[in-house]
This record gives C-alpha cells, structure tokens and sequence, in this order.
C-alpha cells in the first residue's frame, strides 16, 4: 500500500513536470517572444527539468523492478507454500493407509493371540461360533486364523451373528445372482465367489468345520419377500476320497416337505465329475455343484433366474417342498454351527 502512494505521488509528480515543461516550452512561441532577457534562464530551466524528469523516470523504473522482483519472490513462496500442502496432504494419506493395515494387524494378532492361548483347548478359534464366545458378535466378514495344530490354512468367512442366537459360519450365499455356480470339481472343493455377495466357501472347509457335530440351517426366500427355513441337527460331510459324501438327520423346518434328504449319503458332483446315482449326468443337467441323486428334490446350487424367468427348465434354484421345480428362489443362504453352542 505504502509502495503504491509512493509510486502514485511519483508519477503525479513526473507529469506535473511534464506540464510544467510543456507550458515553459509555450513561452518560447517565437511570436511571444516578448523578453528576449529571459532566454538563457528558460533554457537553463529546461534542463533542469529535463534531469529531473530522467531522474524520476529512473526512479518509477527502479520502483517497477522492485515490485516485479517482491511479485515473483511472492509467486515463488505460493508455489512453495502449495508443494509444502501437497506433501503433507501426501504425507496424511500414507499415514491412513499405515494406520488401517496396523488395525488390521492387531485384529488377525488378536485373534491369534486368543487362539494361541487356548490352543490346546477346545476353544481354539476356528469357525463363527468361537468368534461369537469371544465376544465377537456382530454379523459380517472375519478372517479365521492358520492353525499350524491342525493344518488348517487362513480362512474368509462370513459370520451370522443373529439368527438363532448367531455363531453362524456361511457356506453358501445366494442373492445377487451374477456368480455362476456352474463350476468343476477343483472350484467347488476350494470355494469361490465372494464372501459378502453370493459364494460357495469350499468343500474342504466345510469338511473341515464340520469334523465336530454340527447343525446346518438353511434359509430361503421367495420373490414376494417370505422367508422360510430348513435345519438338520446333525449334518457332516466326508473327505474328498469319498467325494464329500453328505449325511443329514433330525430335519426340523417350514418350508414344506423335507427337500434335502432325498440327497442324503450321495456324493458330490460337479460338472466334470459325476458321482450322482442316475444314468444321466446331473450337475450337467441342473448346472452346478450338489448331492445329486437322480437327480433333485432341491437344487441350492442351481441358476440363478430372476422371477417368473424360470417355468420350465430343471436347472433353477429350487427346493421342491416349498415351490416345486419351476420355481427358482431369490435367496438362499446355507450356514453351520457346532451343535454345543450356546448364544
Ligand atoms: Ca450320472
């Protein structure tokens, strides 16, 4: 501000000397050349004014230079000041990202905190329900830790910690129907999809979380929004060498006539593997993974057909108690817990 009044009172200064040369220069008008005396003076006037008025020039000049120079150094200290926000703006985001992989970390070092302590009990932490006795009780994803013990690797999963009482483990999800569920051998015996969207989680951990007594609770839903369940106290599959045999008892449930023992001690068949009971190839027929008999009472596996899509094919998602065959379901969902949890 100081600057600029200077500079204003400069250049008003320059032009009044201006003027001032100007209207001297009229009294030299040869036709008013009336006091030819004060010739020499005007003149020395003149180039006293004219020095003066090359010493203002140079001052303005030298006045410009300096706010050019302090504009730049200002320019200069911005772009600093904007490289300095970018590095910590860079700086906060590398900490967030530390911040929530050290979150992590402690949640898996908790668990194998708690695992390691108990190890040799029977509370190691290994499915949802041991998750849920300690104190883990909202519903979601959780990683279950590698347990060197048992030769058991890292395991997704995710947890039902409400129905019934919660510790539930999720085996199979429908629900978004974009995951095909027409898979081989090898993809059903290690699981695929997404543990929060429709998957199925492997059968070598379901053999696995089932080598302890467990119920298996099967929940389904129609397309007008009812949900109706099917649940077998006692439910264990076999290992691979015996294709994951399935064994079901004490049915108990509202959704109709019992749709999954007419499956019960059948192996598993993919679409390359048939291990069914009939002449005809099965998982080829109904297109997925399952107990096929010969071939299905229900098809949890099956298409996943958006309502009234499925009239008069074989392969939806059906349970024939419930719907019959032609009707392919909007939800399914199929998970286990150990039957001495108690919520
Ligand atoms: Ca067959």
């Amino acid at each position: 501000m100081m600057r600029q009044t200077a500079v204003l009172n400069m250049l008003t200064l320059g032009v009044t000397l201006v003027l001032l040369g100007q209207s001297t220069g009229a009294q030299r008008d040869p036709r008013r050349r009336a006091a030819p005396t004060s010739k020499a003076a005007c003149c020395e006037d003149m180039r006293a004014l004219k020095v003066q008025l090359a010493n203002v020039s140079s001052l303005l000049e030298e006045l410009w230079r300096k706010q050019e120079t302090e504009a730049r150094g200002l320019t200069r200290q911005m772009l600093e000041l904007e490289r300095r926000s970018q590095n910590q703006e860079a700086r906060v985001t590398e900490a967030e990202g530390k911040y929530s992989e050290i979150n992590n970390r402690v949640e898996i070092m908790q668990l194998q905190t708690a695992q390691a302590v108990t190890h040799t009990s029977a509370e190691a932490i290994y499915d949802c329900a041991s998750l849920y006795t300690r104190n883990y009780k909202i519903s979601g994803q959780y990683k279950l830790p590698a347990d060197e013990f048992m030769g058991t690797p890292e395991l997704e999963v995710y947890c039902d910690m409400e129905t019934n009482g919660g510790g539930w483990t999720v085996i199979q999800r429908r629900k978004v129907g974009l995951t095909s569920f027409d898979r081989d051998w090898k993809q059903y015996k290690r699981g695929f999809g997404a543990i929060r969207g429709d998957f199925w989680l492997g059968n070598d951990n379901i053999f696995r979380l089932t080598r302890q007594p467990t119920v298996l609770h099967i929940e389904m839903e129609d397309w007008e929004g009812e949900v109706r369940y099917a649940q077998y106290q006692h439910f264990t599959l076999s290992n691979e060498l015996n294709s994951y045999r399935l064994h079901i008892a004490g049915y108990s449930g509202n959704a109709g006539q019992d749709s999954l023992r007419y499956h019960n001690n059948t192996n598993f068949s993919a679409k390359d593997k048939d291990n069914d009971k009939c002449v005809d190839n099965c998982a080829q027929l109904r297109k997925g993974g399952y107990w096929y008999n010969c071939c299905t009472d229900s098809n949890l596996n099956g298409v996943y057909y958006r309502y009234g899509e499925h009239r008069t094919g074989t392969d939806g998602i059906t349970w024939y108690g419930w719907h019959g065959p032609n009707y392919s379901l909007k939800r399914v969902e199929m998970k286990i817990r150990p039957q001495n949890f108690r919520p």
